[in-house]
């Protein structure tokens, strides 16, 4: 951005471009921006503007409706195949809720990121920015309240409905970011569609795709539809559809239905060998107008669209929902073809007429049927044969197994119901909604506390447990979190991060409490937490109440799925000082991104780490980290020895650990790990330190300390929106 030559006094010192950002010198440092993105400065939203309650004030049928009458309103930029949007507004529902993964819970159809590179500009997402402009004057009609992030999902259900499937529900009440998203670990590989060796330890095994990544090469949502690197082999394909699902938490069933039934409807489109499309959109000129692949040889008609490069339709009648896709699969031997772009796909051997697939231009025109490797996995992988050969038998059978696995697809990142909206929303609970029951109110929070106060259980005690309760709550998938109790069920009670012994005491002393005041376990536990809190502020020579709302509700085994709870165990807590031993991973990165999940931000993290430090509640009674001489008491002491330069910082014997030596004697004054230096190396936590540490602000970290406490203790109460 800077003027070559000519030293021309125009202003144009910005840094307005995307690749001169002020760490780019020194890539190790921490990304702190990721707990600082989506703020009230990118919203374009008036201040009060409350998403939730002007859902509610929306037209739901009306949306519907007029969703229904774009599918078959072809646009001649863009024209429908068949005079039908359902296959490409399907494929965009799935591609926007596809990118959800199990592991950290990021990526998903919650938050309207399509919009935002890099997913606009994802090879697999080609032409999917045609279908947001066919959306436009839908969006463009009932504005506001109704967000891209619920249209773009909306579009697809609403297709399938039209084309005959009885559809399982809807739920509006996705919140538009207005930004790319920061956090997403996309995967590391040198360029897009790089061959899967870059992201996984061996090729033979797909469960080895570095975790959390779900697709097998970078931009795409899933797998390489033409085999793994590109080789046919739909054994082997399978075990990666199989891996790919399963981190989109799909199991073998619903991950058999998801294929068949999304290949029932719609074409691929392969006008053009690759090489010859255009950019993708980031990466056009401005007249391209926000479009990209821009692609040559299309003349205006839908038969000569270009976008993965195969080229057909699966089924007969491929804008209506019947069981033609496994007639054909079963129903004939399959062979290796190229496309007319040169992909490779699968082609049925002496198909009969009538089971050709009408031109989506010419309907006097019939082609093959195509299958690609992952279909072709439907036939021979054992396991999803067993289940295509039941489906085919029971069409119903299929179409409700679907149906129920679309909306879990599209919905699995929405978090609890109490986030639904609309008239269209499912009765009745489902497993992986992690359903919690709603907790009364009605009981004497004062009492509780007063019990709780009489215990005996220690200050520490009481704040790690209610931490640690609070702790696995992800903002990515709205999910973990206090709100439940689950902490006391399997798999959670037993997790090393929650430290089973002293968590099996504090509940032993907690349960009894909540069954003779009536609260539920869930608010004892939080308010046990609070009570420790209050009595370190008190300990300190202050008194500051910390904010409770009651309301939690227990969760039992049976509204808990164990399996899909095990992805949020802690491996590492940076705020109680610990990480598992085997992890290559640096604590403070895995700090910051736990913070990112939590919600934080970076002087709320820095207040919370700096005072639980000193409150001694580290994992396993550790003292690093814990700079003070008065632990248990909320004071910014830990702030006070990070920013001394009495101590010089020694690295110990003990993996990644610290000694603080006095600069003068060389005596070993306290202990630290990388979570706590961090806080004082880093150029920007350091700067957050040192408001701490600083004479005026004793109070102010108290006030920040409760405040941030707070947040995290909240964080789940959609209940309460
Ligand atoms: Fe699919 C299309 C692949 C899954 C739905 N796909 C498609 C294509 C391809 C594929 C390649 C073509 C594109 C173009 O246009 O060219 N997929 C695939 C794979 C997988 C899948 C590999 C894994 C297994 N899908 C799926 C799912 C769904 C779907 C799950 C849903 C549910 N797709 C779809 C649709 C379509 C497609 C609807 C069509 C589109 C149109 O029509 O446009």
């Amino acid at each position: 951005n800077v003027m070559k030559g000519g030293g021309c006094p125009v202003m144009h010192g910005g840094n307005t471009g995307m690749d001169n950002h002020p760490a780019k010198w020194w890539p190790k440092t921490l990304n702190i921006s990721i707990l600082h993105q989506h703020d009230a400065r990118s919203n374009p939203m008036d201040p009060d503007y409350n998403h939730r309650e002007a859902v509610k004030a929306l037209d739901f049928q009306g949306v519907w409706d007029d969703v229904d009458k774009l599918l078959t309103d072809s646009q001649s930029w863009w024209p429908a195949d068949w005079g039908h949007y359902g296959g490409l507004f399907i494929r965009l529902s799935w591609h926007v809720a596809g990118s959800y993964r199990l592991g950290d819970g990021r990526g998903g159809a919650g938050t309207g990121n399509l919009r935002f590179e890099p997913l606009n500009s994802w090879p697999d997402n080609a032409s999917l920015d045609k279908a947001r402009r066919i959306l436009w004057p839908v969006k463009k009609k009932y504005g506001n309240a109704l967000s891209w992030a619920d249209l773009l999902v909306l579009a697809g259900t609403v297709a399938y409905s039209n084309m005959g499937l009885k559809v399982y529900g809807f739920a509006f009440g996705r919140e538009d970011i207005w930004a790319p998203e920061l956090d997403i670990n996309w995967g590391e590989d040198s360029e897009m569609l790089a061959p899967t060796d870059e992201r996984i330890t061996d090729l033979d095994d797909a469960d080895s795709l570095y975790d959390p990544l779900a697709a097998s090469h970078m931009g795409l949502i899933y797998v390489n539809p033409e085999g793994v690197n590109g080789v046919p082999d739909p054994a082997k394909t399978g075990k990666f559809v199989r891996m790919t699902f399963a981190r989109m938490a799909m199991n073998d069933e619903e991950t058999a239905a998801l294929t068949v039934g999304g290949h029932t409807v719609g074409k691929a489109h392969g006008g053009l060998a690759a090489d010859q499309v255009g950019p993708a959109p980031a990466g056009c000129d401005l007249e391209a107008g926000g479009f990209g692949w821009a692609d040559p040889g299309f003349d205006g008609n839908a038969n000569t669209a270009h976008t993965s490069g195969l080229e057909g339709a699966w089924t007969t009648n491929p804008t209506k929902w019947d069981n033609g896709y496994l007639d054909l699969l079963f129903g004939y031997e399959w062979e290796v073809k190229k496309s007319r772009a040169g992909a490779n796909q699968w082609e049925p051997i002496n198909i009969a007429e009538e089971h050709k697939v009408p031109d989506a231009t010419d309907p006097s025109i019939k082609h093959n049927p195509i299958m690609t490797d992952a279909d072709m996995a439907m036939k021979v992988d054992p396991i999803y044969r067993e289940i295509c050969e039941r489906f085919h038998k029971d069409p119903a059978y299929l179409a409700a197994t679907f149906a129920k696995a679309w909306f879990k697809l599209t919905h699995r990142d929405m978090g609890p119901k109490a986030n639904y909206i609309g008239p269209f929303v499912p009765e009745g609970d489902l497993i992986w909604q992690d359903p919690v029951p709603a907790g009364s109110t009605d009981y004497d929070v004062d009492a509780v506390k007063a019990k709780i106060a009489k215990s005996g259980l220690s200050m520490a005690e009481m704040i790690a447990t209610a931490w640690d309760s609070a702790r696995t709550y992800r903002g990515s998938d709205m999910r973990g979190g206090a709100n439940g109790a689950r902490i006391r069920l399997a798999p959670q009670k037993d997790w090393p991060g929650n430290e089973p012994k002293r968590l099996a005491k504090v509940l032993g002393i907690l349960e009894p409490i909540a069954a003779e005041t009536g609260a539920s376990i869930a608010d004892v536990i939080v308010l046990a937490g609070n009570v420790g809190v209050e009595q370190a502020i008190k300990a300190a020579g202050s008194d500051v109440s910390v904010p409770f709302t009651p309301g939690r509700g227990d969760a039992t085994d049976a509204q808990t799925d164990a399996d899909s709870f095990s992805v949020l165990e802690p491996v590492a807590d940076g705020f109680r000082n610990w990480k598992r031993d085997d992890l290559p991973v640096h604590a403070e990165e895995l700090l910051l991104d736990r913070a990112q999940l939590l919600g934080l931000t970076g002087h709320e993290m820095t207040a919370l780490v700096g005072g639980l430090r000193v409150l001694g509640v580290n994992h396993g009674g550790s003292k690093h980290g814990v700079f003070s001489q008065r632990e248990g008491q909320l004071t910014t002491d830990f702030f006070q020895v990070l920013t001394d330069m009495s101590y010089k910082w020694v690295p110990a014997s003990e993996d990644d650990t610290y000694e603080l030596q006095d600069r003068q004697t060389g005596a070993v004054k306290y202990t630290a790990t990388r979570a706590d230096l961090v806080f004082g190396s880093n150029s920007i936590l350091r700067a957050y330190a040192e408001v701490y540490a600083q004479d005026d602000n004793e109070a102010k970290f108290v006030r920040d300390f409760v405040a941030a406490w707070t947040k995290v203790m909240n964080a789940d109460r959609f209940d309460l929106l």
